[in-house]
């Protein structure tokens, strides 16, 4: 469904966004793709939207599966498939080390089939034109109402041995405006400044900066005259998209306790040099420190670190 921009509420930070700021991401239809004109899309855009990219039974095992690793930790209430907040958790009383735990769940067997599978590996390998790999690291996302991703590009991240790298964001439930759906800034692919200030820059080195963009989107879209794009995601859409470009996600404010749950996973050429940080059995992440250092390692009800 499309948004109504002047009536469904975007947040950050507790701000609204003023609807005249925001404008829908263009549609990409999978169906008729190649090569040229994923590329082309990609080009363009700085991203690519496609819907319902996944079998509905599969995303849907994928899910269950997480929500369930959630239950057994009683941060989501019976029955676990509604994927509903507690507000409780015995994660830390359950497990010892967060990160261990937190890696058990991203190593989900159905999760794994989606995020590293032959669906994405395809459309993904099309857009290279050459053969890809899925990184092993997998960015898994339950989000609680009041949490919002900070506007970032994935550059710092991901590119210390290739810059031939995507992003791919998948979305496993329903992501409506109120639930804190990934936003784009329009044509921020292309702003030469951004593209200067954070190449080079490698979060995972320089401990003293931060990847984080922390002017509130609203005024950033309106310096550039440019727009905040997004979408009412839903269970199987993804979003694809180059290191350049600007985004972050919208404050999960609705009021009905729905976990909003995504999962971040990056790709590149196989025959590219690949950063040990995010490959192998035991993938060290950005800082080294394996899953212990994500958000979602932390327990549903922690507050974030920014990064
Ligand atoms: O889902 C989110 O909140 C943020 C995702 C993100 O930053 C990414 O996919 O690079």
């Amino acid at each position: 469904m499309k948004i109504n921009f002047t009536h469904d509420l975007a947040l950050v930070n507790g701000l609204k966004i003023p609807p005249k700021l925001l404008g829908q991401l263009n549609e990409f239809k999978i169906e008729k793709s190649n090569h040229f004109n994923l590329k082309q899309s990609l080009t363009k855009d700085g991203y690519i939207f496609v819907r319902n990219l996944f079998d509905k039974n599969k995303i849907k095992l994928a899910r269950d599966e997480v929500f369930m690793r959630l239950k057994e930790v009683d941060e989501i209430e019976d029955p676990y498939q509604d994927g509903i907040y507690s507000g409780r958790s015995s994660r830390d009383k359950i497990y010892t080390n967060r990160g261990e735990f937190w890696k058990s769940v991203s190593n989900g067997k159905y999760l794994r089939e989606i995020t590293n599978g032959k669906v994405l590996k395809k459309i993904i390998s099309d857009i290279f034109g050459e053969p890809s790999i899925g990184f092993d690291f997998l960015f898994l996302r339950p989000v609680a109402n009041g949490k919002f991703t900070q506007m970032h590009c994935d550059t710092s991240f991901f590119t210390r041995t290739t810059k031939k790298v995507l992003t791919c964001w998948i979305s496993f439930t329903n992501v409506t405006i109120d639930k804190g759906p990934l936003f784009v800034i329009e044509n921020s692919h292309k702003f030469n400044d951004i593209k200067e200030k954070f190449d080079g820059f490698d979060v995972g080195i320089d401990k003293n900066r931060k990847a984080s963009i922390e002017e509130h989107p609203s005024e950033f879209a309106k310096k550039r005259n440019s727009k905040i794009l997004t979408s009412n995601f839903y269970p199987g859409d993804i979003l694809i998209f180059g290191m350049n470009l600007i985004h972050g996600s919208f404050e999960h404010h609705s009021k009905d306790k729905n976990i909003r749950l995504t999962c971040d996973v990056r790709y590149q050429p196989i025959a590219e040099p690949k950063d040990s940080r995010y490959f192998g059995k035991n993938p060290g992440g950005t800082t080294g420190s394996g899953y212990g250092e994500l958000n979602s390692a932390r327990p549903l009800n922690e507050n974030w670190h920014i990064r």
